[in-house]
């Protein structure tokens, strides 16, 4: 196994948490209401201003807690290879893979959790220049960029990413439960590009997509936001803990990668840990717009 791939590594559910029912939920949360369906506004969708219930009982890194944020846009898609061209085209800007030869990579037959450095891939080349590069695959997410490429993009495009607290309240949509559709995983394959497979020793196309998938391909969640789950893990601003190393970035929501017996972080509460110079083929992000919500109104 080459590198690390504790991005794709993320606990079960911790023992006897395991769906608890809403009774048993404090009567904080329960004092909390669902907010407004946000407006949706071009390729945003609004959340207002509010306090909203994040994170699961038991939890250790994402606690059940309470969280006050102010209005945020949140991308209805993730990021597509097509936006994050545009962006290299005008600034001429050269990723972390290009320049480091470190991207991480993925093909059938790899033992669960082991992934290959490779280092001829990068965003244009996702997983290796074996494997075909983006050019059919344009409105899928861009990958195999770092946390600092995606900063990058940011400054230019004039967005940020989310925080972990502002993409799990966008990704619950309201909802208390493990998934936004439910307690349980059952459905997860209606609303996500996931891995079917029992492991990763076997090409698996049960949803159509061995990697990635055109955004949007699956059920949005309630508020209209696709690929909340699976596809990509979706960079996030923020920390565990204040005293969490400066080279570690978080991403959320499980990927194409993740299956039901290996990472399962496909869900609402999960956070994945990468390194911040790490560029994996099922590494992207999420485009959020700080708004005030009386100029958003
Ligand atoms: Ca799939």
């Amino acid at each position: 196994m080459a590198g690390f791939a504790a991005i794709l590594a993320s606990p079960k559910h911790p023992a006897g948490t395991a769906h608890k029912p809403q009774s048993a939920r404090s009567a904080e949360a329960h004092a909390v209401q669902a907010a407004v369906a946000p407006q949706v506004n071009s390729s945003f969708v609004l959340v207002p201003k509010g306090r909203y219930e994040v994170g699961r009982r038991g939890n250790l890194e994402n606690p059940l807690r309470i969280v006050q944020v102010d209005s945020f846009r949140i991308a209805v898609y993730e990021t597509t290879n097509r936006q994050f061209a545009a962006f290299i085209k005008a600034t001429g800007y050269v990723t972390d893979a290009e320049r480091r030869h470190n991207a991480m990579v993925f093909y059938p037959g790899l033992p669960e959790f082991s992934w290959i450095r490779d280092s001829t891939a990068y965003w244009r080349w996702p997983n290796g220049i074996n494997r075909g590069d983006i050019s059919n695959r344009m409105d899928h997410p861009v990958t195999c960029i770092s946390y600092r490429d995606v900063k990058a993009y940011c400054n230019w495009a004039n967005v940020r990413l989310p925080t972990l607290e502002e993409w799990e309240i966008a990704c619950r949509a309201g909802t208390h439960t493990d998934y936004f559709f439910g307690s349980a995983d059952s459905r997860i394959g209606e609303y996500a590009n996931i891995w079917h497979g029992h492991d990763h020793m076997k090409a698996d196309h049960g949803d159509q997509y061995m990697y990635t998938a055109p955004v949007g391909s699956f059920k949005p969640n309630p508020w209209g936001l696709y690929d909340m789950y699976g596809n990509v893990f979706e960079f996030c601003i923020g920390k565990l803990s204040p005293s969490e190393s400066p080279t570690v970035a978080h991403g959320r929501g499980g990927s194409w990668w993740c299956s039901k017996n290996s990472c399962h972080s496909f869900n609402s509460y999960s956070i994945g840990k990468v390194s911040v110079y790490a560029s994996f083929s099922n590494q992207g992000f999420r485009a959020v717009k700080s708004v005030s919500y009386a100029a958003a109104k």
